[in-house]
């Protein structure tokens, strides 16, 4: 689902809604033939969703299959999943399709001389972990499972439009703009086929030209350059869309694009040639009902909320949000920091060397760049959370998620959160220095505030002494819990109060630092967490939202409001 219609012509059916359903819990759905028939106990479920919000199954990691019958007029069909998590193998009348790894990103399948009628689509779904997982285990958020996001089936005719990347380039003083767009073609047809393609920006046509394809064909296509005169750029306060299409004889695809520029340099971040001090948020797309599978309606009143707080930024803690929700932060002018599941402490040295880990981390950043490259709110790609960047076993890491970032990423700026940092050995590659810390909260301290000025200071030597001072550094998670209606005389930790007091300090220093750019306050909501993560997680929840987990407001919350609005009102001077 998009925030607006994708196709015009082309028919699409969405398959959200009521599927069967059954747990597997030996592993035995493939001998048993689930593909072709659910057993008799499978009962009906909502998708998208998550299997741990029905009652029983709370704690349930293992595969589960997924059953829904549907009705076609047949041809070339497309069966689109906005994500499964975590593993998925897709099956047709109960023949294999195909099958996707990674829990947070949209892929799609084809198959083609459907017959008209019904059929039946199954999908088995794995959420189990092993030594190549992204992420690994031990991670600080809940292990769900289920269809999470969006399915549609598409009926493609003749020669259609898969894909469509616009990438630009600005002139100097942002009027102008030489552009070109790359997309992706496949003939539906069952014989060679003949098209006019033509490619519109905001219905100006900037490309035509015939096409020919065989059967099953598919080809990317570059256009040629093209200009865009008298730039309406996109930006914070004034979010400007461009729509973009592709037309053939018998499809059409569109999008929205805007185009801005950020650039990192002298230790700044710009963004169209403006200074920006990114006031920002940590949000997981999770809520205790509904998981990971996150709607839609609840996606806007989170936005209402982050707004409200002040925030110009938030960052997508820890791996790619729904793409309805980029459409939302696209609308909105929301800047946004998009990564992948590499969540640091659950890797263990050998598996950040892991050759098939490292490329099936590169091909989770491939996806991440392919189907959100459009979207003008992302400014920040995030490599890797937490990881040891203290030992050489993530060099290659670094090295090859950045280069490859820095060449297909578009205009992007490319970081990682540290929470390594006076030992970090990775910091050639990022442009933007994040640091994750949580002075105040972890260990024992007796003068927060003077041991962050202390760190401060440290780590601004070490930045000299790097020579690298042109990078920014912005504060990529810091904060404590607060257990929501938790309120004592004495100013402890866990209670509302010391966590909002923690945040406000932090958010002073932090603006008042000259080598600080930007923060994200570690977290939005509280989240339901894992088990690994122990008895140190209240509740079975990491409770550092700044609102609860149902949204209501901690002291927290207001104390950041207070912060972000007067220093945005500062920056306005
Ligand atoms: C880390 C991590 C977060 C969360 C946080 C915390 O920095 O990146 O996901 O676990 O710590 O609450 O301790």
């Amino acid at each position: 689902m998009r925030l607006f219609d994708e196709h015009i012509d082309r028919e699409v059916t969405s398959l959200n809604g009521i599927w069967h359903f059954c747990t597997d819990p030996h592993d035995e759905g493939k001998e048993k033939d689930y593909a072709t028939s659910l057993p008799d106990q499978a009962t009906a479920v909502t998708v998208p969703g998550v299997w741990n919000t029905q009652l029983g199954l709370l704690r349930y990691e293992g595969v589960a299959w997924y059953e829904k019958r549907f009705f076609t007029k047949g041809g070339t069909l497309r069966f689109v999943f906005g994500a499964v998590m975590t593993e998925a193998e897709v099956y047709l009348d109960g023949k294999p399709l195909g099958s996707h790894y990674g829990g947070f990103c949209q892929f799609d399948l084809i198959a083609r001389e459907v017959t008209p009628g019904h059929h039946v689509l199954t999908v088995r779904v794995d959420n189990r972990f092993d030594a190549h997982s992204i992420p690994q285990k031990k991670v600080d958020w809940y292990h769900y499972g289920g269809i999470t996001r969006d399915v549609s089936v598409e009926r493609l005719e003749g020669i259609c439009a898969l894909y469509q990347r616009f990438e630009y380039t600005l002139s100097k003083d942002l009027k102008q703009a030489t552009a070109h767009m790359v997309i992706e073609l496949y003939n539906a047809a069952d014989k060679k086929t003949k098209s006019r393609v033509r490619v519109l920006l905001s219905e100006r046509e900037i490309f035509a030209e015939n096409i020919s394809l065989k059967a099953g064909e598919s080809t990317m296509l570059t256009t040629p350059d093209f200009t865009v005169n008298e730039v309406h750029l996109w930006d914070v306060s004034d979010p400007h869309l461009y729509r973009v299409a592709v037309l053939t004889d018998t499809d059409d695809l569109y999008d929205r694009v805007g185009l801005r520029l950020v650039e990192a340099k002298e230790g700044k971040i710009f963004l169209n040639h403006r200074e920006i001090e990114l006031l920002g948020i940590n949000r997981h797309e999770e809520h205790p009902d509904w998981g990971m599978a996150f709607p839609l309606g609840l996606m806007g009143r989170d936005l209402d909320i982050v707004r409200d707080m002040g925030c110009n930024t938030l960052r997508g803690s820890h791996y790619p949000n729904s793409r309805v929700f980029l459409d939302m932060l696209d609308q909105q002018g929301i800047l946004f920091w998009s990564e992948i599941p590499i969540w640091g402490c659950g890797f263990a040295p050998e598996t950040l060397a892991d050759p098939v880990v490292i490329a099936r981390g590169l091909e989770m950043h491939r996806e991440m760049v392919h189907h959100y490259y459009n979207h003008p709110a992302i400014i920040l790609w995030g490599m890797h959370n937490e990881i040891r960047t203290d030992l050489p076993e993530s060099l290659e890491m670094s090295k090859q998620y950045y280069t490859y970032l820095k060449e297909q990423g578009g205009n992007r700026l490319v970081t990682f959160a540290a929470n390594r940092y006076l030992d970090c050995i990775c910091l050639e590659y990022c442009d933007v220095i994040s640091i994750n810390k949580y002075t105040g909260w972890y260990g024992l301290c007796a003068d927060y505030h003077a041991d962050w000025l202390e760190f401060l200071e440290k780590f601004r030597q070490k930045r000299v002494e790097l020579g690298m001072e042109h990078k920014p550094v912005i504060m990529g998670e810091f904060g404590a819990a607060g257990i929501y209606g938790h309120h004592t005389f004495d100013n402890v930790k866990g209670t509302e109060e010391y966590q909002a007091e923690l945040i406000a300090d932090c958010l002073e220093t932090f603006h008042a630092d000259p080598m600080i750019k930007g923060t994200y306050v570690w977290q939005f909501s509280d989240i339901r967490t894992c088990p690994e993560m122990g008895t140190d997680r209240a509740r079975g929840y990491n409770n550092k939202g700044v609102i609860n987990e149902y949204r209501k407001p901690k002291a927290a919350y207001f104390a950041v409001r207070n912060a972000y609005r007067r220093f945005a009102k500062e920056n306005e001077k």
